[in-house]
């Protein structure tokens, strides 16, 4: 780092920006940028990054840049991004910018066959190439394999987990006998799997997908898709396990998002008949709808379309016309997959009751009890609730405005008036249990339709929701940011292990384990703070349930009791964070999790973290007329509690899925996708530097370079290298094959032999030595000629 050095200086809107050395401080460096009329930056020394020598040089793997840093991975990126080169490796991990355009190219036929059977690395970075590499992995290994799909709302894991499934499917979907039975127009299941696996997607979207801030068609649950395959290499069946679906939006949603796609598919995308059936109207005349934005962006093309064959039904012309288009689709994938039309309208019903259970609204009783009752106008609603839902009406009244409860040592129950909010919120609880449990059942009808008997492995797709830290952050994004902290931990273990291997693969021995510090803290954040039995976070929410009368509150002052001392958490009082409001300390807390600080709003928590309905709405679901509503509450293994609300924790549900999830990752191969959101507003050809850097860093792609940097990190195939320097070799020595050319070259050049390593099929360099050597070749013509003498000499 000498003055007069190209290096990237930080900057907060674009990551980095090159520029030169102009004073070197004792802890800053000072850097003029290139670009016209910019400020000097001063930064600290580990700011600062030597940048590549030639700056439109880009890199397929980004391990093969002379410089391997946050910065030039960044403009590696970015230089790829602006060519729609979206793909790119690090190593086996491979990043993937969303680029908000099409790009057929990339993805048509020729494309999946092209991938089929390629080594990585062959061809140009794809998700093709990962989809394959770890169906060969399953096939010689004979060991399951997962590909984890990770990034922030919007950056493409749920476009690219379709492209692997369809990769998967389209290549070693369909033995020749399956596609007969096809032609012959017979559906068996076994032909079902193979089209099963992407044909479902539209259904699975439909109910669990919706429009938000952040992506058009954001996945409000996470999936764990799993393909099955036969020794042969054939699919034989599939298996989808669902997490944590997002319940609040189905009674609220913020006013520039919208509540599940289904709501508006069946409102303004059915046809009259069913529509009247199920007295479905206009979004707007819906509580559950009516708060959101009903408006959905769509294209003019498909815009012009649909409104060819949309006759004006009920004036809902102008709105959601790509709902309509939706809608068919979605009909025909529920059909593909075998759901029959009377299954399809029974699901469908249960749909509009979960919409007209918000219509029901509540007013003061009038009398002294305190109680309330359902409002004059909403008696219509509870009539069709009722009728679609197959309930009593007055059972439901009943139900919803009072609490049975039975006091210790006597046998008969007694009904307690709810007042107004409590009986709002019974409401909101009925409806978001409905469906939640209805979503289980599409799953469940799904996963039937991909049966398999036998298997002799998988590939399991997971797409789950990225680190989320938002402004106000509760329950959900507690969850989600610590199966983020299991899965950032499994990955700093692979990662690791994958460089062990690659190094034993190319004949380098093992090298030492490097950086082991964050994988370490990581675990005592898990398994003291969340997981520990009795004082994790998790059991302390438990507790807290169970009590007679909880609160919010009190179940944060016990976690700051618990946990005075532990470095990983502290009392948000004074904002730490300029983002974060200072809460009291029993309104939070703030977790210091990998990629970064977050403060919690407690709010809330103890009613998030209960799955169950209070007893009388229970009994009065699971006993309904409705045969579908009754199945899916059968199975609900409610706990009564004396005089209290049921209670099914959804914290340590979701702990098991994760335990029995990391189990299965524990037990396959595993490849990394990394998917990054290149700009806030959705659009395409916009990189926004700074965003992109921190999801870098959220990730850990930015600490996965600090581990190599431990090592070799910076690799180049013996041919690269040969084509780098043999014009300027005389002609004798461009003879040799591109090994031993480079092994002539390296002992000439005296090369000290601990900053580089020969593998099999290419040269490993200690971090920055790669640029040393560049350096020392192209420097002067003179000392070229005396190396040049001194390699000649070497091969005598
Ligand atoms: V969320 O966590 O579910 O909110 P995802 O799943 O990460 O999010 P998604 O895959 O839904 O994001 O991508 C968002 C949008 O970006 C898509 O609807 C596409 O319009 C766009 N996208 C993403 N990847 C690609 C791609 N490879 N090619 C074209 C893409 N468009
Ligand atoms: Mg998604």
């Amino acid at each position: 780092m000498d003055s007069g050095r190209i290096v990237w200086a930080p900057h907060v809107e674009h990551g980095f920006i090159l520029g030169t050395i102009t004073d070197i401080g004792s802890t800053t460096i000072t850097v003029q940028p290139t670009a016209a009329n910019t400020k000097a930056i001063t930064a600290s020394y580990n700011q600062v990054f030597p940048a590549e020598l030639d700056n439109k040089k880009e890199a397929d793997d980004n391990c093969s840049l002379m410089y391997l840093n946050e910065a030039t991975l960044l403009h590696n990126l970015r230089i790829r991004y602006s060519k729609d080169k979206i793909y790119t490796y690090v190593a086996n991990i491979l990043i993937a910018v969303n680029p908000y355009h099409d790009v057929p190219a990339l993805y048509n036929q020729q494309q999946v066959a092209k991938y089929k059977g390629k080594s990585l690395g062959l061809l140009p970075p794809h998700c093709y190439a990962i989809a394959d590499k770890t169906y060969r992995d399953m096939k010689v290994l004979g060991l399951s394999q997962s590909i984890i799909v990770s990034g922030e709302s919007g950056a493409g894991k749920t476009e690219n987990t379709k492209f692997v499934l369809r990769y998967l499917a389209d290549n070693y979907g369909s033995g020749d006998d399956i596609d007969k039975r096809i032609v012959q127009g017979v559906i068996y299941k076994a032909c079902l799997t193979h089209i099963g696996l992407h044909t479902a997607n539209p259904l699975l979207e439909a109910f669990g997908n919706a429009k938000t801030m952040r992506n058009n068609n954001s996945s409000r649950f996470g999936k764990f898709v799993e393909i099955h395959f036969m020794k042969v290499g054939r699919v034989v069946g599939g298996f989808v396990s669902h997490y944590l679906l997002e319940k609040s939006r189905i009674v609220m949603q913020n006013s520039r998002e919208r509540n599940y796609h289904i709501f508006y598919r069946l409102c303004c995308g059915a046809p009259l008949d069913i529509r009247s059936k199920l007295q479905l109207s206009s979004p707007d005349n819906f509580r559950y709808l009516r708060h959101g934005c009903t408006q959905y962006f769509i294209g003019d093309k498909e815009a012009a379309k649909v409104k060819d064959v949309l006759s004006d039904e009920g004036g809902l012309k102008d709105i959601l016309l790509n709902d309509y288009a939706d809608y068919t689709k979605l009909v025909g994938s529920m059909k593909q997959i075998g759901v029959s039309h009377d299954d399809m309208l029974d699901i469908f019903q249960v749909v509009a009751g979960v919409l007209h259970i918000g219509n029901i609204t509540f007013e003061e009783g009038g009398d002294s009890s305190g109680g309330c009752i359902v409002s004059e106008t909403s008696a219509k609603s509870i009539q069709i609730t009722s009728q679609l839902l197959g309930l009593d009406a007055s059972a439901l009244t009943e139900a919803l405005t009072t609490r049975s409860m039975r006091s210790a040592g006597e046998s008969n129950t007694i009904k307690v008036p709810l007042k107004q909010e409590q009986s709002s919120s019974a409401r909101e609880a009925l409806a978001k249990s409905i469906y939640s449990r209805l979503f289980d059942h599409v799953v469940s009808r799904i996963n039937q339709c991909i049966p398999f008997q036998a298997s002799d492995g998988f590939i399991g797709i997971l797409d789950i929701a990225g680190f989320e830290y938002f402004e106000v952050n509760s329950f959900e994004q507690f969850c989600i940011n610590y199966c983020n902290e299991k899965l950032q931990q499994f990955f700093t273990k692979r990662v690791l292990r994958e460089e062990q291997d690659l190094y034993a693969k190319e004949g380098l021995g093992l090298i030492k384990p490097v950086k082991h510090i964050w994988t370490l803290s990581q675990k005592t954040l898990l398994s003291d703070l969340i997981e520990s039995p009795r004082t994790g976070i998790l059991d302390i929410l438990d507790e807290e349930n169970k009590l007679p009368t909880s609160s919010d509150h009190h179940f944060t002052s016990v976690i700051h009791l618990k946990h005075k001392n532990h470095f990983r958490i502290a009392i948000p009082r004074k904002a730490q964070l300029a983002t974060h409001r200072s809460l009291r300390d029993d309104e939070g807390f703030l977790i210091r999790h990998f990629a970064g600080a977050v403060c919690y709003q407690t709010v809330q928590f103890v009613e998030k973290n209960n799955d169950a309905l209070h007893n009388s709405l229970e009994i009065l679901v699971a006993n309904s007329k409705n045969k579908l509503v009754s199945q899916i509450f059968k199975s609900s293994q409610t706990h009564s509690t004396k005089g209290k609300l049921n209670f099914i924790s959804v914290g340590n549900k979701f702990k098991t899925q994760l335990g029995q999830l990391m189990e299965k990752l524990n037990n396959t191969g595993s490849s990394f996708i990394r998917c990054i959101k290149p700009n806030l507003s959705m659009q395409g050809a916009l990189f926004e530097g700074g965003q992109i850097l921190s999801q870098l860093q959220c990730s850990g792609m930015v600490s996965v370079l600090d581990l190599m940097q431990g090592g070799f990190p910076s690799r180049a195939p013996f041919n690269e290298v040969y084509s780098m320097y043999k014009a300027i070799m005389p002609p004798k020595l461009k003879r040799l094959d591109s090994r031993l050319f480079c092994q002539a070259l390296f002992k000439a050049i005296g090369l000290d032999n601990e900053d580089f390593k020969f593998g099999l099929t290419k040269v490993f360099f200690r971090p920055g030595k790669f640029a040393e050597f560049d350096q020392l070749m192209r420097s002067d013509p003179e000392h070229l000629k005396i190396l040049i003498k001194k390699v000649e000499k070497w091969l005598l």
